[in-house]
């Protein structure tokens, strides 16, 4: 399991003992210059820390597919408790059965937390998901985040977005593949400690938007 995590303090010890205590995989925090002690904090309570210095969603991503060599699976978590790691079974699931080739863990499939999601981000989410349903021919209803992806098929997908456009390309790319892809519903509630570094900013509101909208339109009309 893969964890980007910008200032988690508070949040990445209570991730990871749960993670742990639910299942016996591999967690990579990956610490993108945090000035609180998330890295300590997650290496305490077993993580394997990777530093990235180079900021961004992406970058860390990549980071901790590098870092999880032998891994055939990857699963991508946020970092500040608003997943349930509890929920991990349901992810893999259909990998290791062999139905999907990732697998998106959706909020509007599961439950969302009254406050968890602000209004801005669940229509953004939507509008996005019902686009690429049109322009890929899928049929999703998030960009969750909380993902599970076989490491074979992410390779091939030659991940080039290292900001906020990495969920999204993973999406396109895969679909364009003819990946099986699979959502199963997964929980979210609010941070518990910290600050947004993306929806709940304006700045990463903005950003994501971009990037997001971009990378939906750019993949949809380039040729093969
Ligand atoms: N390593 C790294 N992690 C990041 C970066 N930006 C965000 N993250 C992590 O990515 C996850 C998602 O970011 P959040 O700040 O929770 O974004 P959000 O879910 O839209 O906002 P909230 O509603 O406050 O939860 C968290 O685990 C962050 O710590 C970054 O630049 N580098
Ligand atoms: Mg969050």
């Amino acid at each position: 399991m893969i964890i980007p995590a910008l200032n988690e303090a508070g949040n990445i010890g209570k991730v990871m003992r749960e993670v742990r205590a639910i299942a016996q995989v591999e967690v990579i925090v990956v610490d993108n210059n945090s000035t609180d002690s998330t890295a300590e904090e997650a290496e305490q309570a077993g993580a394997k820390v990777v530093i990235e210095s180079r900021r961004g969603y992406g970058y860390a991503c990549a980071a901790g597919v590098a870092a999880a060599q032998d891994a055939e699976v990857l699963v991508f978590m946020d970092g500040d408790y608003s997943f349930s790691p509890a929920d991990l079974p349901l992810l893999l699931s259909p990998v290791l059965n062999d139905q999907a080739d990732i697998v998106l863990g959706s909020r509007e499939r599961g439950i969302i937390a009254p406050g968890a999601m602000p209004p801005h981000q669940r229509f953004g989410n939507w509008l996005v998901s019902r686009l690429m349903n049109l322009l890929y021919g899928i049929s999703i209803t998030d960009l969750g985040p909380y993902r599970a992806i076989r490491r074979q098929l992410l390779s091939e997908l030659d991940m080039q977005e290292m900001t906020y456009g990495w969920p999204t390309e993973m999406i396109v790319k895969s679909a364009r593949r003819g990946a099986r892809i699979v959502e199963v519903p997964v929980s979210y509630q609010s941070r518990r400690y910290g600050h947004s570094k993306v929806s709940g900013t304006v700045r990463g509101t903005v950003l994501a938007t971009w990037f997001i909208l971009g990378v939906t339109f750019r993949y949809a009309w380039r040729i093969r």
